[in-house]
């Protein structure tokens, strides 16, 4: 068995309880004592640290949630001084001011360790080189891969999102085992290998560590085949630390991904009513963040909807989460009925000559929400296809591509219960991450 940490990834559950306890009795005095914020929410509920007796007392305090810290932008939370930040990170919302986190020196070795820790959970080893195309920059995926993968022993080739000739050339000449991406761009790295006939043997890679946006056992498969890998998940955002708040292990794919429990105590509640749900329920996630020292959060609110549960036989003592089926603010409605993208991607996934790159576009016409989902055909199956004339009234009259069309319209139907219009397309021309994330999701309403 591999660990970067064993003591602690398999710390019996009632000692690990103990030190989540402990910690969570610090950070609630240290919190009252230290942000205006935090004095004000709890004087406001009525609770006391001292009323926090341990983990058990966690569901009375109040939740954290992003408007909190948009309103306290840039450093209202922050509660260390100036002097004691040694580095500044911040998430572009979709509108306004981005959500700023800071962090201490203390904060970076904790950032760090989960990271190494995650990279070992995905199967990286001391000595071996990661390309890590997480953006660098205010963004954490870049930096935060970079720490964890020196701190384990890594080498680090810090190449960045983006600029996929010169990926595709390191990728040939330094010949990483591994590489870190999101998993948009994993797809589009792989595609771009194979349109230009550069054969695996020529890569050593073996691993991908993909998160940053929800993807899909389905473009699992493809990152796999493509980049010859295993594809592993790593999950995280800014407020909380960034990447490496929780990650997959190589040998339990597809069962979850283990939270680092003793640095980040997990709930999931109620979306409406905010009242904790029991393990395996689905529900918004919500994080404490039990070591922070620059911004610790209390409570805070991810809208990230997924399931939490413990499975005891594994490797591992702490809990995992499913994947993230979407953000509860990312829900679409559409004539009263609320859809994840991802719900659509799972169905396109059953369909073997489709490809996973899909986009849905919401329109609206008069007062009626209209939808969209385009979704290419894959390349082979299309390579296989005898079409004439223009690629749209080709696929229109070609009878194979218009059963196709026909199935998935009603699977949809049939499944999410909203009828979509469906455009089957030419692979190549639906848009394809350039590095970063990738928004599946185009909202005609909003513009
Ligand atoms: O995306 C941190 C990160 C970097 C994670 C690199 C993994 C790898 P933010 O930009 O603050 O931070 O965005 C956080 O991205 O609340 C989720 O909605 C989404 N997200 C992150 N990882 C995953 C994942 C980084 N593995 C937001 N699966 C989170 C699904 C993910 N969604």
């Amino acid at each position: 068995m591999r660990y970067f940490q064993p003591d602690i990834e398999t710390m019996p559950l009632p000692k690990l309880r103990q030190l989540q306890s402990e910690r969570l009795r610090r950070l609630t005095a240290y919190l009252y004592e230290r942000v205006p914020f935090y004095k004000q929410q709890l004087d406001e509920a009525g609770i006391r640290p001292s009323d926090v007796s341990g983990v058990e007392s966690l569901h009375k305090l109040p939740f954290t949630r992003k408007h909190h810290l948009r309103g306290h932008y840039p450093f209202g939370l922050f509660a260390v001084p100036q002097q004691e930040v040694v580095r500044i990170h911040a998430s572009s919302g979709t509108t306004g001011k981005p959500t700023v986190v800071g962090y201490t020196r203390q904060d970076i070795a904790v950032f760090s360790e989960v990271v190494a820790r995650s990279l070992v959970a995905a199967g990286c080893q001391p000595g071996m080189k990661l390309q890590n195309a997480y953006g660098y920059g205010l963004f954490t995926g870049g930096l935060g891969l970079h720490y964890g993968a020196e701190l384990l022993g890594m080498a680090v080739i810090p190449i960045s999102g983006g600029m996929t000739d010169r990926q595709l050339m390191l990728l040939q000449d330094f010949q990483p085992e591994a590489i870190s991406c999101t998993p948009s761009y994993a797809q589009a790295l792989a595609e771009q290998l194979d349109k230009r006939g550069i054969g695996l043997e020529k890569l050593k890679l073996k691993i991908a560590i993909l998160g940053a946006e929800p993807w899909t056992e389905a473009v699992r498969q493809q990152v796999e085949v493509g980049l010859g890998v295993d594809a592993i998940n790593i999950y995280g955002l800014s407020e909380i630390i960034g990447p490496g708040v929780s990650n997959e292990d190589f040998e339990e794919k597809g069962s979850g991904s283990y939270i680092w429990e003793d640095h980040f105590f997990p709930e999931v509640v109620d979306k409406d009513t905010g009242e904790p749900l029991p393990e395996g329920a689905f529900g918004v996630l919500v994080f404490t963040t039990l070591t922070k020292q620059a911004m610790p959060l209390l409570r805070y609110w991810t809208n990230d909807i997924t399931s939490i549960y413990y499975e005891h036989s594994k490797k591992r003592t702490h809990i995992k989460m499913g994947p993230i089926r979407g953000r509860s603010d990312d829900m679409l409605i559409i004539r009263g009925v609320n859809l994840f993208h991802t719900q659509v991607e799972e169905i396109i996934s059953y369909f073997g000559h489709l490809s996973p790159n899909y986009q849905l576009i919401v329109s609206r016409n008069g007062a009626l929400d209209e939808l969209e989902v385009k979704v290419e055909v894959e390349p082979s199956f299309h390579r296989g296809l005898v079409l004439a004339g223009p690629w749209a009234e080709a696929a229109a009259n070609n009878p194979t591509l218009h059963a196709m069309h026909h199935e998935l319209a009603k699977k949809i139907k049939d499944n999410i219960g909203l009828s979509m219009r469906v455009s089957l397309c030419e692979p190549g021309s639906i848009p394809r991450s350039e590095g970063g994330k990738l928004s599946r999701v185009v909202d005609l309403r909003k513009k």
